[in-house]
């Protein structure tokens, strides 16, 4: 059986120069990379033949995470709400030109006004998933959800929201399961008990169980032992991408490890 492959997202060079960010993928321990699309890594043309360029003379494989700066898929204010959506769809577009493996986007947020729209923010949501799984069809790019944490404000943080989606909109979308979100909401064992066929791609970082640290993965109290007992039982051989913000190549080198 394949193992899963590790990678690593460039998020935590996020607040260096572009430029650099590309010249670090010739140093990277993986050949899996996930680009993020957003702030002043902001993907257009030029970055992206440059991104192709690098594959190529590096051999890499990329999945693309979808910008989420200032975007809620479940806006209530229509006019932010296209803008969201028009950025996503661009996105997608950019990740398609990439021939990236995955792309992930995250759910929607609570705003100020929720409270006054009961089921509202599901609603609207649901509709926007169904409006970029469409578009990601015609390319063929991969898409999947991530769980992000309810301590933020944010829908799909437990099995059962998903489960809902699935419900209400029939709609065979992946999963990207996020350890450290998962584990603020102590929903890791819940997501491999009850969705282990809808994991689809993982981000990995560890945390204390009380905010979203995007630590290294051996700085926190996630047990990465039974996670790679849940993968090697749901067989998971697709990827886990490092996405902690500090000790990367540590993180990168225990994962290798503990998934050889
Ligand atoms: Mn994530």
């Amino acid at each position: 059986m394949s193992k899963p492959k590790v990678g690593v997202s460039m998020l935590y060079s996020l607040g260096e120069p572009y430029n650099r960010m590309v010249k670090r993928l010739a140093t990277m321990e993986t050949k899996y990379i996930e680009i993020l699309d957003d702030g002043t890594y902001d993907l257009n043309k030029s970055r992206v033949a440059q991104l192709k360029e690098a594959a190529k003379s590096l051999d890499l494989t990329y999945s693309v995470h979808a910008p989420f700066v200032d975007i809620n898929i479940g806006s209530p204010a229509k006019p932010m709400l296209a803008a969201g959506l028009k950025r996503l769809k661009q996105s997608l577009a950019n990740a398609n030109e990439l021939d990236a493996k995955m792309w992930t986007f995250h759910p929607a947020q609570f705003t100020g006004i929720s409270a006054f729209y009961p089921d509202g923010l599901f609603k609207q949501s649901f509709e926007s998933i169904k409006e970029l799984y469409a578009v990601a069809e015609d390319y063929g790019v991969n898409v999947a959800l991530e769980n992000l944490p309810s301590q933020y404000g944010y829908l799909m943080s437990k099995p059962e929201e998903f489960q809902r989606l699935y419900k209400e909109t029939n709609l065979p979308i992946g999963i990207t399961l996020d350890l450290g979100h998962a584990h603020l909401d102590r929903q890791i064992q819940p997501f491999f008990d009850q969705l282990a066929d809808k994991i689809v791609h993982i981000h990995a970082s560890n945390n204390y169980g009380k905010q979203d640290d995007h630590n290294g993965v051996e700085d926190g109290n996630i047990d990465y032992s039974q996670f790679v007992e849940n993968l090697r039982r749901i067989g998971y051989d697709k990827w886990v991408m490092v996405e902690s913000i500090k000790k990367v190549p540590e993180s990168i080198a225990k994962l290798k490890q503990i998934l050889a």
